[in-house]
């Protein structure tokens, strides 16, 4: 069930550096033809670090690693796209639909293919509220357990960043900040909360990536990679618009996996061409960051 293209598997046996890609990014994270264009820019962008770029997605029951142009370009212009995380991918597979995957079913996939980096924008997390509503997403089980690093711009103020922090601190995964003291917010390179570890070099960071997994510690390593000062938002610009977003998800009684692109898409709809600007600058320095730890990783 795992198709794995052909330069994947190559760089696989010659042991070159791999970065996996998530698609529910594309699918339901940024707007339409801008999501199409970032995705393909971001394995351009992996491929000018040296490293081979893989998108994963769901297509008539496969798991696919590695994506051609039109698939991608398919998840991302039409509507009847499932997102799915690790509850969704057997019903998805069973039923031969096309399937973005989330932070979540990319690691595992990432996993079963045997890539250690993976790149995204931001990460689930716990969701403002949680503890009465219990929304804490999937993805930080996943990292509990699986052996992919994930490299992100932190998590978004959609959700509950202090929670979100303690509760993989509870699941015993680590937080890296790269070249900061302070754990990002997505579009703020700041968030009010110290991360618990910074490192500032892409050799540390794959340094310790093999000392978790040769001392057989399962489970991901966040590693958070403040936005580039070009397009730092400050928290408190965004923090109207995020109010806004949680109101109108209640209004509409949304709930379970549509709140999060529910709250994306009414975010990109309410602010201006800056909080796209900067959601693709961070993804693409998020590229860059995980291919250059992949470089070293597979250096040592
Ligand atoms: N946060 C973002 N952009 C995204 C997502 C989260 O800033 O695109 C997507 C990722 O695919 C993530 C998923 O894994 O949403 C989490 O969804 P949920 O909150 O339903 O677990
Ligand atoms: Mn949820």
């Amino acid at each position: 069930m795992l198709v794995i293209a052909e330069e994947v598997q190559e760089a696989l046996h010659e042991k070159k550096p791999i970065v996996a890609l998530e698609s529910t990014i594309i699918s339901h994270g940024m707007p339409y033809p801008q999501n199409v264009e970032t995705a393909l820019d971001v394995e351009k962008t992996v491929r000018d670090e040296g490293a081979v770029p893989a998108t994963i997605a769901l297509f008539d029951g496969k798991m696919h690693v590695g994506l051609r142009a039109d698939d991608i370009n398919r998840l991302g212009s039409q509507g009847d796209v499932q997102k799915v995380s690790i509850r969704d991918m057997a019903l998805v597979l069973s039923q031969g639909k096309t399937g973005s995957t989330t932070v979540s079913a990319t690691m595992r996939i990432a996993s079963m293919a045997g890539i250690a980096l993976f790149a995204t924008g931001g990460i689930g997390g716990v969701h403002r509220g949680a503890e009465s509503s219990m929304d804490i997403s999937n993805d930080l089980m996943e990292m509990a357990k699986t052996n992919v690093a994930v490299v992100s711009a932190g998590v978004k103020s959609i959700l509950d960043i202090g929670r979100t922090l303690e509760f993989l601190e509870t699941l015993g995964v680590p937080v890296v900040t790269f070249g900061s003291d302070q754990f990002p917010s997505f579009y703020s390179s700041s968030s009010g909360f110290k991360s618990p570890f910074r490192l500032d070099k892409e050799t540390a960071i794959a340094s310790m990536l093999h000392a978790k997994w040769r001392a057989g510690l399962e489970g991901s390593v966040l590693i958070a990679c403040p936005v580039p000062a070009a397009y730092d938002i400050p928290a408190s610009k965004m923090e109207g618009v995020i109010q806004k977003a949680m109101e109108a998800a209640n209004t509409a009684h949304i709930t379970g996996k549509a709140i999060t692109p529910f709250l994306l898409k009414f975010i990109a709809d309410h602010t201006a061409g800056e909080s796209l600007k900067a959601n693709i600058g961070l993804i693409k320095n998020n590229a860059v960051v995980a291919a250059r730890i992949a470089k070293a990783y597979h250096a040592t």
